[in-house]
């Protein structure tokens, strides 16, 4: 490839999600040209990709949306409490449309490799088609759960009928009718798409490895009144997400679970499970995080509940989950537990018979064959270095990002990693990330990396880089929280637990988002403490 084919940019961005969007906006408004790269043939994400029967959002949407436009904010109205996929979609295309970012976004291409060149202090990135792009700066805004994974078993080719998975859903919609289906995984993707499939199906059989905690959504259109309410407090209550511990304001439990009494109790668990929010659970008292007595509380409230939605109680029993509530994401769902009172509904408990293989005719258990017309995958992502790792990213000397991590991420903030100049990560591991609400997480990561590029600008300095000396302290302060917490005795996602050979390393910050942005905020106003700055 000569140097004329070489396109240069200020900036490239991998990804049209909410954070490459929002990062996109930003940068253009600074002056800067940036390009965006984006798999897919639209924006969203996330929200482009995941199209599977019942695929909702579980943050409620008036909080699960930008804060940095108020036209935007006054503008768009969201019809329902918990959006569907749709209707998140129809927003994320709106929000395109609006500040008219598609002309710099490049549809269909991967980027499949990123060079840091320090001669000419700048990146050279690589898409799947050959094209290279030269930019100052590279920034990976490709989401926590965007690297699909299957389940690690043989003759996954062999089946004959159609398979689908959940992250990889066809636009057109699938009709399960008159259909035997099988799905694998009940984490929030099978948690959600179960109740719809079965409706459909003739015959759904579920496998399971893991139970999932899951409470009512108690989803709803939203009420005049609430968008009106919300539309009016709006500035206040952007403000109270971003101090709050998930970007979820809630009143701030002062009790422990265990100084209560049982009756005072269960009444506080149910009014967070008739709420339809899982954060009213999560924080309805001080210490369901990190203390397994008090958790088990939480767990036993859970299990009696299940036991009374459940009509057969082993079906029941084996629908409870034994790690501590929260550890592992917990799900919202509609009718979830309720499905499996149904005729056509079977679940297999793959702890007892774990699945052997994929036939030809449909999937093998340590018992018996059971035979399908379709097998849906809700298996889940290889999660939050996935995404960052499949590109091939080469940093000073031609640090591979992909080796550096081999033993787990390691970054500063979830934001930069030592030894790869000008390489942001947005929402990156070591970040509150995934344990809040995405977009206040996204909003903040964009905002400070934007930042962070105009104060290089100002200051006539063309890199920025976290010293080694700040990672080492920032992984060690991650750990040191995770640790207090329960959060490391599950088998979770968070842990890189669901990918053979992945190291067991919880990887985002659970320090929560007010905590974390006030040091963010901190290492910015200091000149970008613990990050070195060059000319
Ligand atoms: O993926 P998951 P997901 N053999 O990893 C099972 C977000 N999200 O797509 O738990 C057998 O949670 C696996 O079993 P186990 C949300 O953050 C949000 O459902 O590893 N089973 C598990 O049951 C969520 O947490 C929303 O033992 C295998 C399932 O597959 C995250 O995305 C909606 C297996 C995977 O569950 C991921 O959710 C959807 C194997 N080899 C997703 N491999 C909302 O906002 C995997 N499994 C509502």
């Amino acid at each position: 490839m000569s140097d004329s084919d070489i396109q240069t940019a200020d900036a490239v961005i991998v990804g049209a999600g909410f954070s490459g969007m929002y990062l996109l906006h930003r940068l253009r408004e600074m002056g800067l040209k940036a390009i965006v790269f984006e798999a897919g043939t639209d924006v969203g994400g996330t929200w482009y990709w995941n199209r599977y029967p019942g695929a909702r959002v579980d943050v409620e949407s008036l909080a699960y949306s930008y804060s940095f436009s108020s036209d935007l904010e006054q503008q768009f109205e969201w019809k329902e409490r918990y959006p569907t996929q749709p209707e998140i979609l129809r927003y994320a295309r709106h929000v395109a449309d609006r500040f008219d970012l598609r002309k710099d976004i490049v549809f269909r291409t991967r980027v499949t490799a990123a060079t840091w060149n320090d001669d000419a202090r700048d990146w050279l990135i690589r898409t799947e088609y050959g094209e290279a792009v030269t930019a100052r700066y590279f920034i990976m805004a490709t989401g926590c759960l965007s690297s699909s994974k299957m389940p690690e078993i043989p003759g996954l080719a062999a089946f004959k009928g159609a398979t689908y998975h959940t992250a990889h859903w066809p636009h057109e919609g699938v009709d399960f009718t008159g259909q035997r289906v099988g799905i694998i995984g009940t984490g929030s993707s099978g948690v959600q798409s179960i109740p719809v499939i079965a409706e459909q199906a003739l015959d759904l059989t579920v496998f399971q490895r893991t139970p999932s905690y899951s409470l009512p959504a108690r989803n709803r259109k939203l009420r005049p009144h609430e968008v009106t309410d919300m539309k009016a407090r709006y500035p206040e209550f952007r403000q109270e997400q971003r101090e709050s511990g998930a970007g979820v304001p809630v009143p701030i439990p002062t009790r422990s679970a265990l100084e209560v009494a049982d009756a005072e109790r269960d009444a506080v668990y149910e009014a967070a499970w008739e709420s339809g929010s899982l954060v009213n659970l999560l924080s309805s008292f001080t210490d369901l995080a990190v203390s397994q007595d008090a958790n088990d509380t939480a767990k036993r409230w859970i299990h009696r509940k299940i036991h009374e939605i459940v009509e057969d109680q082993a079906v029941a029993d084996d629908l409870c989950p034994e790690y501590p509530f929260g550890t592992k994401r917990p799900c919202l769902d509609t009718n979830y537990f309720e499905t499996y009172n149904r005729a056509n509904v079977h679940l297999v408990n793959l702890q007892r018979t774990p699945l052997v293989e994929v036939t030809e005719k449909g999937i093998r258990t340590s018992e018996r064959e059971y035979e399908f017309d379709a097998i849906v995958y809700a298996t889940g992502f290889d999660a939050m270095t996935g995404s960052l790792t499949n590109v091939d990213i080469r940093g000073r000397d031609g640090l591979s990002l992909r080796e550096t991590w081999r033993a787990g991420p390691r970054t500063y903030l979830g934001i930069g990693s030592a030894g790869f100049p000008n390489l942001f990560m947005i929402t990156g591991p070591g970040s509150p990330s995934v344990l809040s609400n995405m977009v206040v997480s996204i909003e903040q990561h964009v905002d400070f990396v934007a930042d962070a590029i105009g104060h290089l600008r100002e200051q006539g300095l063309t890199t920025i880089e976290p010293t080694a000396e700040a990672q080492d302290a920032w992984v060690d302060h991650v750990n040191e929280i995770a640790s207090h917490t329960l959060y490391p005795k599950a088998n979770s996602w968070y842990m890189g637990a669901n990918v053979p050979g992945k190291p067991r390393v919880f990887m985002p910050y659970a320090g929560g988002v007010g905590e974390y942005r006030k040091k963010c905020d901190e290492v910015a106003a200091k000149g970008y403490e613990g990050f070195a700055l060059a000319v």
